[in-house]
């Protein structure tokens, strides 16, 4: 990975290489974290955070659901990710808060443990690749069954959950592909390793829907948006394996993969092998709007230096 030179913590900035935790955190132990993952791009406001509010919101939501308290306001926590940016002299960057259960207390029951909040931001790349972001990625359905709601919260960002990930990702990735899709308990096609899921099919364009076990994921509703502005309702329902073998186009959403075209699944090629006119529609109308270049998503942007510009005398909406 690539170091910057700051790292929020607790209130503080300390330097990157000084950002440490004790072995004995809670967290470590039993994966009692929750986090997000943000991006900023290089707009023509300057640097932006993409829908950064919707992201602090769901951290929050997120330790809700955990009951863990985090010592900051949300406000807090947006400004100080705009002040680390700013500090670090960063352009574009993906950004990882985390709030976890930090050192003090051994033992399952946590309500005793302090709660640590961090915030981190370095260059990060699309996450499958330019060439996977172009050309699409080769995904394989892992035997790994996405997180159910009867064990965990499916919707919360924490740490422990990603074992799940984790475990799918290293699957495919030992049998040569690039990404996992999990299905859910029920068998449903549910989501990606670290990505929302859409599949298009005779011109419409479906997503599992909120009560299967996905992460609602900011992305996806991104998509959501820009496909209905173009005209095409998403359609939110239960789909199954062998749809995606009939699909016309498959595409993934997430902050660190962004909008990813899949042209392979299970071996089997997604229709022609090249993305396809729906997916590289809402790609290029998404990478459109992150960095500012479409007015209709100007307010899904949080400019760093909004508070510099606007006692420079510009203005910051459109
Ligand atoms: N599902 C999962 C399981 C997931 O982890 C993510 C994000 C999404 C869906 C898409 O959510 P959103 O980013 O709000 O559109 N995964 C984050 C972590 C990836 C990682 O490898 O770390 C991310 O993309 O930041």
């Amino acid at each position: 990975m690539q170091p910057s030179e700051l790292i929020w913590m607790n209130g503080e900035f300390v330097k990157w290489e000084d950002a440490q935790v004790h072995v004995l955190s809670h967290a470590l132990h039993y994966g009692t974290s929750v986090f997000e993952g943000v991006r900023c791009y290089d707009t023509e406001l300057g640097p932006a955070v993409f829908r950064h509010q919707e992201h602090v919101d769901r951290l929050f939501k997120s330790a809700g659901l955990y009951y863990m308290p985090i010592p900051f306001e949300r406000e807090e926590i947006r400004q100080a990710t705009l002040e680390l940016i700013a500090r670090n002299g960063l352009r574009q960057c993906y950004i990882r808060p985390i709030a976890f259960r930090g050192y003090g207390q051994m033992g399952l029951f946590p309500l005793d443990a302090p709660v640590d909040v961090t915030i981190a931001a370095w260059e990060w790349a699309s996450y499958l690749g330019e060439d996977g972001k172009r050309n699409g990625v080769r995904a394989k359905t892992s035997s790994w069954r996405r997180i159910s709601p009867d064990s965990l919260i499916p919707h919360a960002k924490a740490g422990g959950q990603y074992l799940n990930s984790v475990l799918a990702k290293i699957e495919v990735h030992k049998s040569g592909y690039d990404e996992a899709i999990l299905l859910d308990s029920h068998g449903h096609v549910c989501e990606g390793s670290g990505e929302n899921i859409f599949v298009v099919r005779d011109g419409k364009i479906s997503t599992p829907s909120e009560t299967s076990s996905i992460l609602d994921g900011i992305n996806r509703r991104t998509a959501v948006k820009i496909a209905a502005d173009f005209g095409i309702e998403v359609v939110e329902r239960n789909i199954s394996r062998a749809e995606l073998y009939l699909a016309d186009e498959i595409f993934l959403t997430g902050t660190a993969a962004e909008v990813v075209p899949v042209r392979e699944i299970d071996d089997h090629v997604v229709a022609t092998g090249e993305p396809g006119p729906l997916t590289r529609q809402v790609q290029s109308i998404f990478e459109d709007a992150v960095h500012g270049r479409d007015e209709r998503y100007r307010g899904w942007l949080d400019p760093v230096h909004a508070g510099e510009r606007a006692a420079a005398g510009e203005t910051t909406s459109a």
